[in-house]
């Protein structure tokens, strides 16, 4: 069958080679119908209400939450299955050895193979969308093919996605196409018909990416980043390619502005691993009089050198796509208030009013739940009521602290590059790296604890390089050498590097930073030594604040603490510098020396300290 066989809306202007590519994936794909998304609030109301008529979602109640819904899914499919993704390069090296390379031929057969017939019985929806504000250099096109109406919602949601989209492509933009399928038709070959399943899902699955062609192919789930493509499979996997081959970056950071009491602005980026307090940071309520943070991106920045030489980013996104149980009015104020309309919840549990809750929300959990498997729940069922990695999805505007230049399409300068993660030792509050090559070094070696967000053993300690383990579209050293190059681009123009760590723990367990609002006080002193106007210390792992050059005024804090935040042992850092050697050792000779002369230089530094 071929489009014109299917019911379909096409919009008029479409040009040929896109029709003929839609054509080509239903002949594969062999949809009931085919659906071009406006992305108008009519057609994401309709897809909704269907959401609902079919029992996918659940709408809460509206006197708690207008306009808001809640979804289990398939207990299968509740995380990003980075054993399941693939990087398809031609060459295996360009893959890396930390990433699942793929042969793309032999994907390709694969691919064509699972995804023959896997839309038969339902709609196919092409959403157009545009990865940044309309018109701006940094800005980028895709289209997203999916059989899940819940991926359409989610998506309207997550990017620019619709008619200007489409406009844009039509009149000859660049885009990358991504298709996805939950793998679950409804129909088989032969024509028996069966009953949908309110998450549809395949035990088989696979998130494909062909970085020399730009595509994207994802099978079988119909969760967070496996099936919203614009996110981490484009915005990172097939961007951080693009990236390294037009000269700029595309990272897992979130992006900040700062306003201080004397009115400046600068701006932030920053690189955690998944789940690590990142959408607490980039909705940071600081603490220190007359300081102002404001959201631009709480999870990707794509930033690229501008005609003055400086580094510019956006926020490729347009929502928020964020993990909930943690989240409460004391750890995240802003983004709980953001959720109180027009939100779609997922994985979390159902309060008998017609509200959502999570482990963490309120001290003390309701007497009754109905959790995120849709089984009743007391206290004393004993399991999580959320599952740990349950989600909201929402529009970046309803964060009542965003930024009013958080749309600017020629982007925003950057000051400041944090790198963090969860390290219960070691690593200090804060420290500033000595140069641009120092700043590279620290990124490539944080390391952090294992969350919810895959599928993995919490806690254990995993190397998260720029916190793009599970993101880099190519060959991780060869992206280390990419930073390195753009750090003699952009000169004495480039932003500072700095390492921070909200999460040591004391002999007894207990964390030893307050976190939260106070971590404006790390980054305060990171925003005054840019400004020329703190004091620092040359220490083990970089530059820490000097006696006194912290902020702390109005905080309860022992100076037995703020030391042991910034203590440094020798003989631990040369277990460090062994652990970042052996991880190096895998890359061979792709390795940049600049790395391995920066290990030199961490190990003579910790010879100097003993
Ligand atoms: C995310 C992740 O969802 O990093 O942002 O896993
Ligand atoms: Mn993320």
């Amino acid at each position: 069958m071929t489009q014109e066989a299917i019911p379909t809306n096409t919009p008029a202007g479409v040009p040929e080679a896109l029709l003929s590519w839609v054509n080509e994936i239903a002949d594969l794909t062999k949809p009931d119908a085919i659906h071009w998304c406006d992305g108008s609030k009519e057609e994401w109301n309709k897809l909704a209400a269907d959401l609902v008529e079919a029992g996918t979602m659940i709408p809460l109640n509206p006197a708690k939450r207008t306009n808001c819904f809640l979804a289990r899914s398939n207990p299968a499919d509740v995380a990003r299955v980075e054993s399941r993704t693939f990087i398809c390069s031609e060459k295996e090296e360009d893959a890396g050895p930390t990433n699942n390379w793929a042969d793309p031929t032999e994907m390709r057969k694969t691919i064509k193979g699972v995804f023959d017939g896997c839309m038969r019985g339902r709609t196919m929806y092409i959403i157009p969308f545009s990865m940044g504000p309309f018109g701006g250099d940094i800005s980028k096109l895709g289209i997203e093919v999916t059989d899940s109406p819940f991926v359409v919602i989610n998506m309207v949601l997550m990017t620019r996605a619709g008619t200007k989209a489409l406009e844009a492509i039509n009149a000859g933009a660049f885009w990358v196409p991504a298709v996805h399928s939950v793998g679950y038709p409804l129909v088989d070959a032969d024509g028996n018909a069966r009953d949908d399943v309110l998450w549809p899902c395949n035990d088989e699955k696979y998130i494909t990416h062909f970085p020399e062609t730009s595509e994207i192919w994802s099978y079988g789930s119909g969760y967070g980043g496996n099936a919203l493509l614009a996110k981490k499979c484009y915005a990172l996997r097939i961007a951080s390619v693009l990236a390294r081959n037009e000269g700029w970056f595309a990272e897992h950071m979130l992006l900040l502005r700062l306003t201080d009491p004397k009115g400046r602005h600068f701006h932030l980026s920053a690189a955690f691993p998944s789940a690590c307090g990142k959408t607490n940071l980039a909705m940071l309520r600081p603490t220190i009089p007359g300081w102002k943070v404001e959201t631009i991106g709480d999870d990707i920045a794509w930033l690229r050198p501008g005609a003055d030489g400086r580094l510019y980013a956006i926020n490729p996104e347009a929502g928020f796509f964020g993990v909930a149980p943690g989240m409460s009015l004391k750890t995240n104020p802003t983004a709980l208030e953001a959720l109180d309309h027009d939100t779609i919840f997922a994985n979390v549990a159902l309060t008998d009013d017609g509200d959502v809750w999570w482990e963490g929300l309120t001290d003390e959990p309701p007497a009754h739940l109905i959790d995120w498997l849709g089984n009743d729940w007391t206290p004393e069922t004993g399991t999580p009521a959320a599952h740990p990695n349950g989600r909201f999805t929402v529009r970046a505007d309803q964060a009542a602290s965003i930024a009013p230049n958080w749309e600017d399409p020629a982007g925003v300068p950057v000051d400041i590059i944090l790198f963090g993660g969860r390290r219960t030792s070691n690593v200090p509050l804060i420290a500033q790296s000595y140069d641009w090559e120092h700043g590279v070094f620290v990124g490539a070696t944080v390391a952090s604890e294992q969350t919810a967000a895959a599928e993995g053993s919490v806690g254990a300690l995993r190397r998260d390089p720029f916190s793009m383990l599970p993101f880099c579209g190519y060959n991780m050293a060869d992206y280390w050498a990419h930073w390195l190059k753009m750090g003699k681009v952009l000169g004495d123009k480039a932003p500072k590097i700095f390492q921070v760590n909200w999460f040591r723990k004391d002999g007894e367990g207990n964390f030893m930073w307050p976190g939260f609002g106070e971590n404006c006080r790390p980054i305060e002193w990171a925003v005054r030594r840019v400004a020329g106007e703190a004091e620092a210390v040359d220490a083990i792992s970089g530059q820490i604040p000097a006696p006194g050059e912290l902020n702390l005024d109005g905080l309860d804090i022992s100076q037995e603490t703020m030391d042991a935040l910034f203590t440094l042992d020798p003989a631990a850092w040369s277990v460090e510098a062994d652990l970042a050697e052996e991880y190096f050792q895998q890359f061979g000779d792709k390795l940049p020396t600049e790395l391995t002369n920066q290990l030199a230089a961490l190990r003579a530094r910790i010879a100097d300290a003993s």
